[in-house]
């Protein structure tokens, strides 16, 4: 494959409702958008980084020099044979997981889509649709209780609902009240601080399935800490950046469930060989999200179809984020079961141009 150009934009969708976690609140998903041109096909990579650093430390404004004068063009004029090539190019580079992941994400999707199989096909997936689950913001106990029924009636595999300190055991009281046996686990987005152990542990009594991030995103030694004094388990989602970072965190025991974001890791290579490490520990995993656009879903529904993505995902219908996704294909769970999109080889989706203009508020191309 000779990569002949890529066009990079910065995308912005309004959200339907602004999505709180302990960090801050989000009332429009802006992104950046590459797409890499070969042989008369188009990959596609979305990027999870956010404007400021308020999940990582990676933003738009380092993301984009970084691509603009490194990635970029050494990409564009060259032949790669495969994605494992690319690590010539990405792995000389100190961090900027997340931009690396959007280039390779989209040599995936080309690199597929040359071969004529969907991308689960090639990163060896076991299942053409995979179990979801919903992501709730953080609102009162009353709207949180209206937007559980409203999860549980659609069909969803388990209940996430965003905490934060003292926004924590009043409301999976109420929740465990109306829905005693939903599947239900708590993300705190590193909110928590070792002092604040005996409220973590007070969530043991809630039968939750897992308490997702509770500390610093940097800390996973404090974590194997809490890990050891709690009876449920923690998954990690910030702190895991590398499959160096799953190695530590398995090796400490600082979680038993492990969140995989293929877009925060640097890509799907990396994803699978967490995803591989995890399997050797006997630690499952789920895919999680960033409230991507149906380019970004599509990339979290292929890599969920490995088989050691037992516990359903946060890639919820699209129509929950935004009223027009910029691709054509409708990305919708039914009885909580997400389809692997098949409209063609690689990630199986294809863009809608003119609602793809219309949230565009900058573009630039690149030529050898
Ligand atoms: O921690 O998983 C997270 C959204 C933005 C930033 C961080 C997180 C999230 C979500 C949303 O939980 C998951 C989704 O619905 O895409
Ligand atoms: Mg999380």
């Amino acid at each position: 494959l000779r990569i002949e150009s890529a066009e990079l934009r910065i995308v912005r969708l309004p959200l339907l409702t602004p999505f709180v976690i302990s960090t801050g609140t989000m009332t429009e998903k802006v992104f950046p958008l590459l797409t890499l041109r070969a042989e008369g096909l188009e990959g596609y990579g979305e990027g999870v980084m956010d404007t400021l650093p308020d999940y990582l430390e990676e933003t738009q404004a380092g993301a984009l020099p970084f691509l603009r004068e490194a990635l970029l063009p050494q990409i564009v004029g060259r032949r790669f044979a495969s994605p494992a090539e690319l690590g010539a190019v990405l792995d000389p580079w100190r961090g900027h997981r997340m931009s690396k992941a959007m280039v390779e994400m989209a040599v995936w999707d080309l690199w597929t889509k040359a071969l004529g199989l969907p991308l689960s096909a090639a990163l060896g997936g076991v299942r053409d649709a995979v179990e979801v689950g919903v992501s709730l913001g953080i609102a009162d106990i009353p709207t949180t209780l209206d937007r559980v029924r409203s999860a549980v009636e659609g069909g969803y595999r388990r209940i996430k609902l965003k905490i934060k300190r003292g926004h924590d055991l009043d409301l999976l009281a109420a929740i465990r009240a109306e829905f005693p046996k939903v599947k239900l686990t708590v993300d705190a987005n590193t909110d928590y601080r070792m002092a604040d152990l005996p409220r973590l542990k007070a969530m043991d009594e809630f039968a939750l399935d897992y308490i997702e991030q509770p500390l610093a995103f940097d800390d996973i030694l404090d974590h194997a800490k809490v890990q050891a004094h709690l009876l449920t388990a923690i998954c990690l989602d910030e702190s895991i950046r590398s499959a160096t970072d799953a190695r530590h965190a398995l090796v400490a025991e600082a979680a038993r469930v492990i969140n995989i974001k293929v877009g925060r890791v640097g890509g799907f290579g990396a994803a699978r060989a967490i995803h591989d490490l995890c399997a050797a520990f006997d630690v499952p995993v789920w895919c999680g999200g960033m409230l991507e656009s149906g380019i970004g879903r599509a990339q979290n529904i292929h890599l969920a179809t490995l088989p050691n993505f037992t516990k359903p995902g946060d890639t919820s219908s699209s129509s929950r984020y935004f009223a027009q996704d910029i691709v054509n294909e409708p990305l919708e769970a039914e009885a909580g079961l997400m389809a692997v999109p098949r409209h063609g080889p690689g990630l199986g989706v294809t863009l809608n141009p003119a609602v793809l203009d219309r949230v565009t508020s900058q573009t630039e191309v690149f030529r050898p």
